[in-house]
């Protein structure tokens, strides 16, 4: 912003960090390696479970099957950070 001006480039960093800032992606990389117990990088059916508990999140307390199901996108039966993020997002 040399020119007092808001270049394009500019404005898609600015949207762009708004849009992460809205999810803690830090905080939510945290729960995400703390509940993978295992250390696949993956959260699997058990792991989801005990992760959604800690996360206490009242909009969450949909059947964790369902959950998986949902955000499961790439179908692989479990989470990905990406997924996770996502389902946090929600
Ligand atoms: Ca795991
Ligand atoms: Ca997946």
């Amino acid at each position: 912003m040399r020119d007092g001006k808001v270049t394009f480039e500019e404005l898609v960093v600015i949207t762009v960090q708004r849009k992460e800032s809205l999810v803690d992606k830090t905080e939510l990389r945290k729960i995400f390696r703390k509940y993978d117990t295992d250390k696949d990088g993956v959260l699997n059916r058990d792991e989801l479970e005990k992760a959604l508990k800690s996360i206490g999140d009242k909009s969450l307390t949909k059947d964790v099957d369902e959950l998986l199901e949902e955000f499961d996108t790439n179908h692989d039966g479990v989470i990905q950070f990406d997924e996770f993020m996502k389902m946090m997002a929600d």
